[in-house]
């Protein structure tokens, strides 16, 4: 059935890394034909547009472990208003980065309506980090520790809703982890299937094991956070820190189909695509299939 009402809500921001070009992420998604290509799969869906960022806010790239602070918590606040309004209306979230820090507005939006939201994090990193563990200072490596609580208290206070819990999280195809947040991955009991386990157990057992896992967590929603550099860049190269050896386009579209039958997705970020890095706007078109297959498409 038909049943989803799409909101697509464009971000187009930076300043949670430090390579430009990742602000017109959600352009490159549109033209990839995002809205036409999931038309048909839904009841209705609608772009809402870009959210509309304070490009005047201080950009500081030194002297702090935390870059562009001020205007990553700013366009956060806005998103995480759009993305709870969106929720409160019925329909379903689709957001398109940016880069992954906005996922701390989303989630923060997300929490004022779930109060035992699941996430599936679909990356070649954890996004881990907090200040003290930061190896850059990129924001957009921190969003899934502030989703948590933990971090600036400029940024873990976003929103009015509870905290995603360490045990609702699931990251699939991390290859890329960072000493502080393997710490914390295993202090916190966080379900990671790194490439590792991809590569053993296939992607079909993979998510089999996520779903039921979160099933098994009663979660009352689930949200999909997908870093276009999860697949390897092979597939996605329009990413800013590509990592060798990452999920395939095959395997990526396996994942989105099983999501799709699982019928637990109630949310999705799309992150992370860089027009000027990429190849013929292949990454965005990439993604654009996946979610395709995200909300139903299939072969025949
Ligand atoms: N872990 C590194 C950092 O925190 C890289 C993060 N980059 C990402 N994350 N693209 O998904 O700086
Ligand atoms: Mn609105
Ligand atoms: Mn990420
Ligand atoms: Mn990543």
């Amino acid at each position: 059935m038909k049943d989803k009402q799409i909101s697509i809500i464009g971000v187009p921001a930076d300043f949670g890394q430090s390579r430009r070009g990742v602000d017109m992420g959600p352009s490159a998604i549109r033209y990839a034909g995002v809205e036409e290509r999931l038309q048909e799969l839904v009841q209705e869906i609608r772009d809402e547009g870009d959210i509309p960022l304070d490009k005047d806010l201080p950009r500081d790239q030194s002297g702090t472990n935390l870059k562009n602070l001020p205007a990553v918590t700013g366009g956060n606040k806005k998103l995480a208003a759009e993305v709870s309004e969106t929720v409160k209306e019925g329909r379903f979230p689709l957001v398109l980065g940016g880069d992954h820090s906005i996922a701390i507005g989303t989630l923060a939006g997300l929490c004022e309506h779930y109060s035992n939201l699941g996430v599936i994090w679909y990356d070649a990193h954890t996004d881990l980090n907090t200040a003290e563990t930061s190896p850059s200072g990129n924001i957009h490596g921190m969003p899934l520790a502030v989703a948590m609580g933990l971090g600036h208290e400029d940024l873990t206070s976003i929103g009015n809703g509870p905290k995603v819990k360490p045990e609702n999280i699931v990251v699939i195809g991390a290859r890329s982890v960072d000493p502080g947040e393997r710490e914390l991955v295993r202090e916190k009991g966080i379900k990671v299937y790194t490439m590792h386990e991809i590569d053993r157990d296939g992607m079909k057992a993979v998510m089999e094991d996520a779903i039921r896992y979160l099933e098994s967590r009663n979660v009352d929603g689930v949200h999909l956070s997908l870093d276009l550099d999860g697949l390897d860049p092979l597939y996605t190269p329009g990413v800013g820190t590509p990592v060798q050896g990452g999920i395939s386009y095959r395997e990526s579209h396996l994942a989105m189909e099983m999501l799709h039958s699982s019928g637990k997705i109630t949310s999705a970020e799309f992150v992370e695509v860089n027009p000027i890095l990429d190849e013929h706007n292949k990454t965005a078109d990439v993604a654009v299939g996946l979610m395709g297959s995200l909300f139903g498409e299939t072969l025949i």
